[in-house]
């Protein structure tokens, strides 16, 4: 059996995670090193620090080494819909800038003016989120536009730098908003409104393909495993997914993490009028399925509200406060733009609450409850349209990803959504990530047998409603909602 690499960063942190079958048919993960990640200001713009992302990366598989591995596969997601302009000589322009950065305020009704959002929600059935690569692009500098000889999102940047080898995974890809759904390329209209040209994305390269092996430079400069990079699922999203060990079809998946993506895996996408209403979107996944799913603004508020206080508390310490306060005690549409990155969160939520003439949530066991309450009245609320629009009730609810350790959270879901929640695994995006390597390695047959392995690998909790704790509060919250 291989030695396997998941490299997954995420918006507020990365990881290494090394991944081995066990004699037991087990899938054995271990830790080899975990990184923090954030936006700074520079140059006027959020940016990624990019550098030293891939400069952690490196850390990693050098402790790989020193642990005993000396030959393994290595495959890197990310977050989506950013991207690094590459240069004619071959190295990026800038720090890449970060989809909370505020240049694309409003973008999506300049773009929208004289393209219709029909017409591009036909084309590329994608949601519409100020974030998506489409509007960053819109909002790019133009000067720095007719520099870039390659425009590479975050994964493949990273691939390339690693291997020198240059690809447009597809799972990613997709998240840019333009790729044309039913030509299975970028879509030449979408790119000329935002004055890019097809030559300047590498070609699109289907998850669990290979790229190659490390640079022979770095190994000069670091002291490396023998690694064979595969371009996995680069999305974390669509890793999660693989990572979900959902039987049969009447399940949906919730990846929650800095975003909480709430949907379902659909074999053939879904871009009709409703799916268009609710603002749903299509991501391509692995092996040819979609991930029909919303953004949510997930654990972000909770995370905000933690490093706002200087991470004075842990998260269990923050949840075990919000426990003991008067649950559902103000409605909030934690999906309003205003949350995405406001100067203080707390502040922002108090704001909302005054302005809609609620309950002012004061301590931080206040202030997180009103953040787990509202979410978990979110995801209720979108499993019952999810269901209408795919044309089937979803019966029980996949948490997979760091938001899964939230017991609160997972238990009101549950009660609030009336089916069963199943918990776990937590590290889903890493074990997906590991399962098309070992699918395109040949240690794993298909998704099917990846699932049942990570059934059989990692202790999944489940949750049932608890008896009508909270009779009307769901419809109370659809009211609102409605509402505003
Ligand atoms: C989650 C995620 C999500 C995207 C967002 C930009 O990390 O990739 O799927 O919508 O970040």
């Amino acid at each position: 059996m291989n030695d396997y690499i998941a490299v997954d960063i995420g918006a507020s942190s990365g990881r290494l995670i090394l991944g081995r079958i066990n004699n037991q048919k087990k899938l054995v993960l271990e830790e080899i090193h975990r990184f923090i990640n954030g936006f700074t200001k520079e140059n006027g713009h959020d940016r990624w620090a990019i550098d030293q992302l891939i400069h952690e990366i490196f850390i990693g598989l050098e402790k790989a080494k020193r642990m005993g591995v000396n030959k393994a596969k290595v495959g890197i997601d990310t977050w989506a819909v950013d991207y690094v302009l590459v240069g004619m000589d071959g190295r990026k322009l800038q720090n890449p800038i970060s989809y909370r950065d505020q240049r694309t305020r409003h973008a999506i009704e300049e773009l929208t003016g004289d393209l219709s959002k029909e017409y591009i929600y036909k084309k590329t059935g994608i949601q519409f989120l100020e974030l998506n690569t489409l509007y960053q692009l819109y909002k790019e500098n133009k000067e720095d536009l007719k520099k870039t000889d390659r425009i590479m999102m975050i994964p493949d940047y990273i691939g390339y730098v690693l291997t020198g080898n240059a690809v447009a995974e597809v799972t990613n890809a997709s998240t840019t908003q333009m790729l044309n759904l039913r030509e299975g390329l970028f879509d030449k209209d979408l790119l000329a409104k935002v004055n890019v040209y097809p030559e300047q994305f590498p070609r699109l390269a289907e998850s669990g393909s290979v790229l190659g092996a490390i640079r022979h430079k770095w190994r000069l400069e670091y002291d490396l495993p023998d690694c064979e990079v595969i371009t996995v699922a680069t999305h974390d999203t669509a890793s999660a997914v693989v990572g979900t060990p959902g039987e049969g079809d009447d399940w949906a998946f919730l990846s929650s993490g800095t975003w909480s993506l709430l949907g379902k895996e659909l074999n053939v996408p879904e871009n009709g009028a409703e799916a268009f209403k609710e603002n749903y979107t299509n991501e391509w996944g692995a092996y040819g399925t979609y991930r029909f799913l919303k953004n949510i603004m997930g654990l972000w508020i909770v995370q905000s509200i933690r490093r706002e206080q200087d991470n004075k508390y842990s998260f269990a310490e923050m949840a075990a406060q919000a426990e003991q306060v008067e649950p559902f005690q103000q409605f909030i549409n934690i999906n309003d733009d205003r949350f995405s990155n406001p100067k203080s969160m707390i502040d922002e939520i108090q704001a909302y609450c005054e302005e809609t003439h609620q309950t002012v949530p004061q301590t931080t066991g206040e202030l997180v409850a009103a953040a787990y309450c509202n979410l978990a009245l979110f995801y209720a609320n979108e499993l019952e349209k999810l269901g209408k629009i795919v044309g089937q009730p979803i019966k029980v609810l996949h948490i997979v990803g760091g938001g899964s350790n939230v017991d609160f959270l997972n238990q009101l879901t549950s009660t609030l959504s009336g089916i069963t929640v199943k918990a776990g695994p937590s590290e889903a995006t890493a074990v997906g990530n590991l399962a098309v390597q070992m699918i395109s390695s040949g240690d794993l047959s298909d998704l099917v047998e990846a699932r049942k392995l990570i059934n059989q690998s990692f202790e999944i909790k489940a949750y049932t409603p608890q008896d009508n704790q909270y009779p009307d509060v769901l419809a109370k919250y659809q009211a609102f909602i409605q509402g505003r």
